[in-house]
């Protein structure tokens, strides 16, 4: 009879991280679904506990190849890869790793805006291609202290880039799905009104069917063309051919974007865009941030394979 209680899945993990599960609890490693339809049955029957990282969509089907299977313990706050409803009728508990990574997506929101506005990047380019030398000036560009901003989602993320953008004296607008007790920052009811209101929107939504195309065609026009939309949530939370057109058109002003629909295979028409500060999905990725997701991802596992409270539990 094997004994591997932990099934690690996603060719995402580092070595680094799998060999600190592996370390932790004995565990057979599978890069995607169909690795695991090949494990032998004994090897499925005794996975107690998954590991997951990665964006590929973890159903019913995956989790019916595993009878014993207690946890999904994802590598993430953001879980909407994963089947949240398969795994509650099938008495699975999902976890996620909220809060230690709130600090470093704020952190990059609140920098691509500065990116975009202070047109960073090609400034950078400008004093290495000797320009600055020969005497000519980067263009003038924008300030954003003390501008409007409107957060799109007000949770602990979201709330953290407003925390940020207030030291930035700018004036704080959001929509969420109720009012909080945030006094002196403006409520609206809708995400039209809000892109109306504002210099710059910034996505802090949750993925999942719930929120596709959350930021509309109509919100993306409502901005203007003074308007930096900045994502850090997920492509799918915007509708990303209306980005483009708008980007393309200057009917807006600029985007700081760090998700995208279909990533890594982000479309072509974006890498043409010198108005938009582009990057490779890396909201959580520090050195440290990524040891917490990784630490908070195993707490989750030890506490369900020892049968003791899940730290951080979403179903
Ligand atoms: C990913 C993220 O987890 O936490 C999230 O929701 O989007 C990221 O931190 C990370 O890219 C690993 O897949």
């Amino acid at each position: 009879m094997t004994d591997t209680p932990l099934l690690i899945l996603g060719a995402a993990f580092s070595d680094e991280e799998r060999d600190r599960l592996e370390a932790a609890h004995s565990a057979v490693y599978a890069a995607s679904h169909d690795d695991i339809a090949v494990l032998s049955e004994d090897s499925r029957a005794s996975v107690k506990a998954l590991a997951f990282k990665g964006h590929n969509p973890l159903g019913g089907a995956t989790m019916d190849l595993l009878p014993n299977l207690g946890l999904i313990a994802n590598y993430g706050v953001g879980y909407d890869a994963i089947n949240v409803e398969d795994a509650s009728v099938r008495g699975i508990k999902v976890t996620n790793t909220p809060d230690v990574l709130n600090d470093d997506v704020a952190d990059l929101a609140v920098g691509m805006m500065i990116a975009q506005s202070r047109n960073m990047v090609e400034g950078d380019a400008w004093v290495r291609s000797g320009k600055w030398a020969t005497g000519e000036n980067l263009p003038l560009n924008r300030k954003m202290s003390g501008s409007t901003v409107g957060i799109v989602g007000l949770g602990r993320i979201g709330r953290d880039i407003a925390d940020r953008l207030a030291a930035f004296k700018m004036d704080i607008h959001y929509h969420a799905r109720s009012e909080k007790e945030t006094p002196g920052w403006t409520f609206h009811s809708d995400v039209v009104s809000l892109a109306s209101a504002v210099d710059y929107l910034v996505i802090a939504l949750v993925g999942g069917k719930a929120t596709e195309k959350y930021v509309s065609r109509e919100a993306i026009a409502a901005l203007g063309p003074r308007g930096v939309i900045v994502n850090i949530s997920r492509g799918s939370t915007i509708d990303e051919e209306a980005l483009i057109e708008a980007l393309e058109n200057n009917t807006i002003a600029g985007a700081g974007l760090d998700v995208f629909n279909d990533e890594p295979k982000v479309d072509e028409r974006f890498y043409a865009l010198d108005n938009a500060v582009l990057q490779p999905h890396q909201g959580s990725g520090t050195v440290e941030t990524r040891r917490a997701m990784a630490e908070l991802q195993l707490a989750n596992i030890t506490a369900h394979l020892s049968g003791t409270d899940l730290l951080t539990p979403v179903n």
